[in-house]
C-alpha cells in the first residue's frame, strides 16, 4: 500500500473572481473535492510580486495587461493541501481559455471571454511541484 503524500499548491482567486463574488464558490469546490485550505488571505498585490509570480511570461504581449489586471482589485491567495493537490486543482480549474474550458470546471462553468487584452479566467493554480514551492514561498514566505 502506498502512503499518501500531502502536496501543497498555490491557488489564487483573481480580481475578476473576487469582484464577481465567486471566492466562496471556488473555496467550496476545493473543500468539496476533499482538499484542505491551510492558508488564506485577501490582499491587494504589487507589481514586484506579480513580476516574480509571472516571470515565465515576461516579454509576452499579454504580460503587462496580465500584471495590470492582477492589480485591478483584491486577490484571494490560498495554500491548498492534499494528495496530488497540484494536478487536482488544475483539473478543477479547467483549461486556460474559459470559453472552451470543460463544463464542470471553475473556468468552464463560471468564466467567459470578455474581449479584454488578458484572458480573465477567475483562478490560478500552480502547475508543478517546483512552481508550487516557488509560488508559496513568494505569497506566504512565513509558511
Ligand atoms: P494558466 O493560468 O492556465 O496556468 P498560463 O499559461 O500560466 O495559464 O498563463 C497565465 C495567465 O495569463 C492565464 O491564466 C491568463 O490569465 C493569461 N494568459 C495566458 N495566455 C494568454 C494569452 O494568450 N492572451 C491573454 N492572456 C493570456
Amino acid at each position: 500500500m502506498t502512503t499518501p503524500q500531502p502536496e501543497r499548491t498555490l491557488v489564487l482567486v483573481k480580481p475578476d473572481g473576487v469582484a464577481r463574488r465567486l471566492t466562496g464558490e471556488v473555496l467550496r469546490r476545493i473543500e468539496a473535492k476533499g482538499y484542505s485550505i491551510v492558508a488564506l488571505e485577501q490582499r491587494i498585490v504589487g507589481a514586484d510580486l506579480l513580476a516574480q509570480h509571472y516571470a515565465e511570461h515576461e516579454g509576452k504581449p499579454f504580460f503587462q495587461p496580465l500584471v495590470d489586471f492582477m492589480m485591478s482589485g483584491p486577490v484571494v491567495a490560498a495554500v491548498v493541501e492534499g494528495h496530488r493537490a497540484i494536478e487536482g486543482f488544475r483539473s478543477l480549474a479547467g483549461t486556460t481559455d474559459p470559453t472552451t474550458a470543460a463544463p464542470g470546471t471553475i473556468r468552464g462553468d463560471l468564466g467567459r471571454d470578455w474581449g479584454t487584452a488578458v484572458v480573465q479566467n477567475l483562478v490560478h493554480g500552480s502547475d508543478s511541484p517546483e512552481s508550487a514551492a516557488r509560488e508559496i514561498g513568494l505569497w506566504f514566505p512565513r509558511l
